[in-house]
């Protein structure tokens, strides 16, 4: 189920799987696709993989260098279903897992990923970047 959600910032693109059985049966997964100076867009990293049942990519959303990637299937301790959303940072080329949210925990993780975007916009403003 390529394509079951997609998400569009400048030249990155997420394209979630939700039904993609390479990690397991319905576990899912998230891909990268980079437009490059050349406007050919290829395939970089998949991003996230979840676990059989997990349908990751159900949902994703990608702005500047955050990439946030659902999955409503996922369990959490012994709950099943309890559903997550996996947020990443973008250095370079390469996409780092820097937070999981569930709905359990949402709040206090929601705080610290936006807390960290502030930084990151700051730091932007400093250095004369837009
Ligand atoms: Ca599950």
């Amino acid at each position: 189920m390529f394509g079951s959600s997609v998400s569009l910032s400048g030249s990155h693109a997420v394209i979630g799987a939700k039904g993609d059985d390479l990690h397991g049966s319905n576990a899912g997964a998230a891909y990268i696709l980079e437009r490059g100076n050349d406007g050919i867009w290829t395939e970089g990293q998949e991003i996230y993989g979840g676990a059989a049942g997990d349908f990751a990519g159900s949902s994703v959303s990608v702005s500047g260098d955050y990439a946030f990637v659902g999955a409503y299937g996922e369990d959490w301790m012994s709950t099943p279903d309890v559903g997550a959303v996996h947020v990443f940072e973008r250095s370079d080329s390469t996409w780092a897992e820097k937070a999981t949210l569930r709905a359990a925990d949402f709040a206090s993780q929601v705080t610290s990923v936006f807390l960290g975007c502030i930084r990151q916009l700051r730091r932007y403003r400093r250095s004369g970047q837009r």
